[in-house]
């Protein structure tokens, strides 16, 4: 009975929210007698619709569809396929850095994480191990664009089951070492907009040799704690100095974030981690959508 009333008003929100939306579309939409605007594949995810990458199964058609969200401790396979608006498992990927689909499995603690790169058969089912799984609660998260279609990371709740330890709240902490590396993240991550973080790598204090790892000198997830929403990162293109990395990305809120660089060195993918308050904004009082006000 509860969870019946819980659903029936959380239906009813999400039919004011499209209700919404669609007088949006008639505010701002073409004039009568002019054709719709085509949908752009191409744009990054929007953060116009409050709907962040990472927090659902489904998103504008698309869905992952795990075959088991069950998965035993250790190493175990998971299996999953991507479905297309037209409710068809899709076979037809574009190329995103380098690969067409990027898996990452975090602990909902955000204490462990993998970034990993499935293989397809031709019917479309993805697999890839994910290896040292411990009992608990994961998200996985798949990041691709399907041809034709926009830019997705869509997300699906695992567990491990067993003897659970949640692992303490992490410290904020911009300093990594791994492997015999150091790592050090600067930059202000504000909530306002697009913000610039360097990650800096190093090793017997000279820097670090990083080797082209997905279209970059490394790769940067950043994920926010509580709810696992997945921002939005891309590398920034300045010459840079040896051993640095830069990264935009947009933070949606206030709050913790945890972040993950991959990188390369020998060969061999490393990650280093770090754990990043954003304070509140202090620009501005009408918030983050101020440009679009009236
Ligand atoms: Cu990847």
């Amino acid at each position: 009975m509860n969870t019946a009333t819980k659903l029936g008003s959380y239906s009813l929100v999400l039919v004011v929210a499209l209700a919404g939306g669609a007088g949006l579309g008639k505010a701002f939409g073409p004039e009568p007698g002019t054709s719709a605007p085509s949908h752009h594949a191409d744009d990054p995810p929007t953060h116009d619709t409050g709907t962040l990458p990472g927090l659902a199964i489904a998103d504008q058609g698309y869905r992952l569809e795990p075959e088991r969200t069950v998965l035993s401790a250790g190493t175990e396979g998971f299996r999953f396929r991507i479905t297309g608006p037209d409710g068809a498992v899709v076979t037809s990927f574009a190329d995103k850095h380098g690969k067409e689909l990027h898996l990452i499995a975090v602990s909902r603690d955000l204490g462990r994480y993998q970034h990993v790169h499935p293989s397809r058969d031709s019917s479309g089912t993805w697999s890839v191990p994910l290896t040292e799984l411990a009992p608990g609660p994961y998200r996985v998260f798949a990041d691709f664009q399907a041809v034709g279609g926009p830019s997705l990371t869509l997300g699906v709740d695992v567990t491990v089951p067993g003897d659970h330890q949640p692992a303490p709240p992490a410290a904020a902490r911009a300093s990594s070492t791994v492997d015999g590396f150091s790592v050090r993240l600067s930059g202000d991550i504000t909530p306002d907009g697009e913000s610039t973080v360097v990650v800096e790598a190093s090793r017997d204090g000279r820097p670090a040799p990083l080797e082209p790892y997905l279209g970059a000198d490394g790769h940067l997830v950043a994920i926010r704690d509580g709810d696992l929403a997945y921002l939005h990162v891309h590398p920034e293109s300045d010459d840079e100095q040896p051993g640095t990395v830069a990264f935009a990305l947009h933070a949606p809120s206030a709050g913790r974030y945890r972040l993950f660089f991959d990188f390369q060195v020998d060969g061999v993918v490393r990650t280093a981690d770090f754990t990043v308050d954003v304070a509140p904004s202090t620009s501005g009082h009408d918030g983050p959508s101020d440009e679009h006000g009236h």
